[in-house]
Parts: C-alpha cells; structure tokens; sequence
C-alpha cells in the first residue's frame, strides 16, 4: 500500500482544471470470491467459474477464476478446455448470476453511501468510481480502508481502490496491488506514475489499437505523451487527442451515474470481403463471444440476439431473435447468432458483420456501461 501525500499543485483557476479526489473501487476476483462465502471449503483452492470443462471435452469460456487458479496462467475469456488443461484439479463451478447480481447491489449501496452527493458511478458489476470532498491523502486514504473494512465485514469480500485526481489515474491505480490493494496517486506524481505503462493500460485501447500504435514505435504511456498529437489525429481523428490527453494523464470525465444500457453490440470489418462460409461462421462465434462478455460484466440479462450483416455494396441487413425468457448462456448467443447468419450466406461478398444483443432485462435498480470509449454500449 503507498501512502503517499496528496500534494496539490493545482492549475491557474482560468485553465478550467478542477482538482478531484476519485477512487475506482474494483471487487477481487468477483465470482469466484462470492462462490468461496458460499462454499468456504473452497478458500486456498484454485476455482475457475464459467462453463463446464467436461472433462476438457466442453465449450465455452472462464467467467473469472481465483487468485490461486491464475498462478496456473488461467483467466477470464479462456476457453474452458485450456483452462483444464492447466489446472485439472480446479474445483469448476457454474455462473450463478442471480446470487451475484444480489451482492453486487449489496455492495453498490454501501459504496453509494461514501460518495459525495450523487458523484457515484457504478461502471460495471463490480466496479464503480465515487468522489470524494477531501483534498487530504490521509483523509481519502482513511475513506478507503474504511470502505474495505465495511465490504469485507459486511460480504467476506476483499476488493482493491485506486485513488487519483481522474477517473483514468483512479482505474489504472486500482490495478496495481491487486487483490485487496490500496493505490495512492497523487496530482504531482500522475506523469511518473502512468509514463512507464504499457498503451493497453489507457481504455480503449486494446489489442488492435496497441498493435497499431505499437508499428508506429508506441509501446508505453510515456511514448505516446510525447508523439506528435497532429500524427495521432491523422490516424485516428478525435479519438487520437483523447488518446493523448490520456498520456498526460488529463481526464476530464465526470463521475456520473451512467445512464440505462439498452443494448450491447460488437462488429468486425473484415479486411478482405468474404463469402467463404467458415470464415463467416467462425467470426460471427468470435463476436458472439465478445458482444456475451460485455453482457456479462454489465450485470444484464438478453431476449433479442441480433445479427447485422453489410455486402460489400454496402446494402446492410439486420435479422433479430428473441427468446421467450431472459437469459444469459453464451452457447444460445452463438447458437442463434449462426443460425440468423446462415440466410445471408451465397455469392455475395460480405464486408462486415455485427452482433447485437437487447431487450436487456435490469436485474438491479442502478446501470452502468461499461465501455466509455471504443466500446458499443447502447443508452438511452
Ligand atoms: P473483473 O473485475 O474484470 O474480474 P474479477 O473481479 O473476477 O477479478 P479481478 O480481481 O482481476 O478484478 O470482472 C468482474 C466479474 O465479471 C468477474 O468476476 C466475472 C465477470 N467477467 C466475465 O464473466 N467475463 C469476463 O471476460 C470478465 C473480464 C469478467
Ligand atoms: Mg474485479
């Protein structure tokens, strides 16, 4: 735990800079966490939650897994198969998202409870930013350690908080000393502390961006701080001055209540328009997989799978299913993402393809998104 001072070195009033003290509050291990309260046989032991490995014959992918199934090298999004390979003596256990949903909400009101006014963002069903008055490190330290002592007393759970002058440093902060970490950044020290990071630390951008950036000689934060932000906003318009205003560590963003998700949705161009029917059914299942995880850590449940498909005359249709119950298996989402998909498979070239899932069921009385940028969250 760094308990360093928060030293305010705050910009003229004129600059439009406002000095904040936000902490990003991120569960330990989520699922697998709140499977070990319930079965408590299961501390110490590696647990991998998500589909059923059958005995490395199964389908699907790890939700989440402890602590001490990671030391084996498995962790969330892992087809289940892999995952049973490295550690067979894993205790596997179904996702049970009713009783985690439940504990989510438990936990979101108490965090509510340290927020000032209504400075309370929940970002995902673990996850959520709250701002606080103090300007005082030890003050927002103490708030901190007071946070985890009450979520640990109250749900047996352990989580770790970032604290900083933004909604990035916070996030990144949290990240650090996982699990039941403490990270302090404070204003002074936010450029020495994001510089030596690797790009993907920086949300939105993930693997694609990274490698694009990573062609052009940008591997850490501090590399992209001092490219040339013209350079950046050739290649990638608005999005390239966001990306660098990230790098030297400004962020603007407000902690606000996000506003209700309507849908999720992933979508791929591909680099060459194809017919070929198993490059389509084989993307169309990658991008079940990603629109379903982003599902997942929203907390929601689906009824309508949506498919969208794009000719290369770019004439774009969309099919939808719904089913008669909410739900949330994986196996139903690519099951009717295939079988939508299978009508627009002939001669003709398809440029790209997109998968949607709505008519989101709110299990819980507050919302969240969980992408804020390059992600495909729809609000209302
Ligand atoms: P995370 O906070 O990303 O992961 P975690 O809480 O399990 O572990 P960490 O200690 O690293 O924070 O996600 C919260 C929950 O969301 C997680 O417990 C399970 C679920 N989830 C999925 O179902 N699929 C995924 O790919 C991810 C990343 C999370
Ligand atoms: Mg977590």
């Amino acid at each position: 735990m760094r308990n360093c001072a928060i030293q305010r070195t705050d910009k003229p009033p004129d600059s439009g800079y406002r000095p904040r003290t936000i902490l990003l509050v991120d569960m330990d291990g989520f699922f697998s966490s709140i499977e070990m309260v319930e079965h408590p046989e299961l501390v110490g032991c590696p647990v991998v939650v998500g589909a059923d490995p059958k005995e490395g014959a199964g389908r699907g992918v790890v939700s989440t897994c402890s602590y001490e199934a990671r030391e084996y090298g498995v962790h969330s999004g892992m087809p289940i198969t892999k995952a049973y390979r490295l550690c067979p003596d894993a205790r596997f256990l179904p996702v049970t998202m009713a009783l985690y949903q439940a504990v989510s909400a438990r936990i979101m009101k108490i965090l509510r409870s340290y927020a000032h006014t209504d400075k309370f963002q929940k970002v995902s069903i673990d996850e959520a930013f709250l701002e606080i008055t103090t300007d005082d490190s030890a003050d927002a330290i103490r708030v901190a350690q007071d946070i985890k002592k009450e979520v640990l007393k109250k749900e047996k759970l352990t989580c770790s908080i970032g604290i900083g002058p933004n909604k990035l440093v916070a996030k990144i902060a949290s990240d650090v000393e996982k699990p039941d970490g403490l990270t302090v950044v404070v204003h002074s020290e936010v450029q020495e502390f994001l510089d030596p990071m690797p790009i993907t630390k920086i949300p939105g951008i993930g693997k694609k961006t990274g490698k694009t950036l990573g062609d052009i000689g940008i591997e850490t934060i501090r590399n992209l701080r001092v490219y040339d932000v013209k350079k950046l906003v050739l290649r990638f318009g608005k999005w390239g001055y966001q990306m660098h205003d990230f790098a030297c560590g400004i962020d603007k963003r407000e902690v606000k209540e996000a506003p209700t998700v309507k849908s999720v949705s992933r979508e791929l161009t591909f680099d060459e328009d194809t017919a070929d029917p198993g490059v389509i059914y084989g993307s169309i299942d990658v991008l079940a997989d990603r629109t379903h995880r982003a599902l997942i850590k929203t907390g929601y449940q689906f009824r309508t799978v949506s498919v969208k498909v794009r000719f290369e005359d770019f004439n774009t249709h969309t099919r939808a299913k719904s089913i008669g119950f909410p739900g949330s298996d994986l196996q139903l989402v690519k099951n009717i993402s295939a079988e939508l998909v299978g009508e627009f498979i002939g001669e003709r070239k398809i440029r790209l393809l997109g998968v949607r899932l709505s008519n989101l069921l709110k299990t819980d009385t507050r919302q969240t998104s969980i992408y804020e940028f390059g992600g495909s969250v729809d609000c209302e």
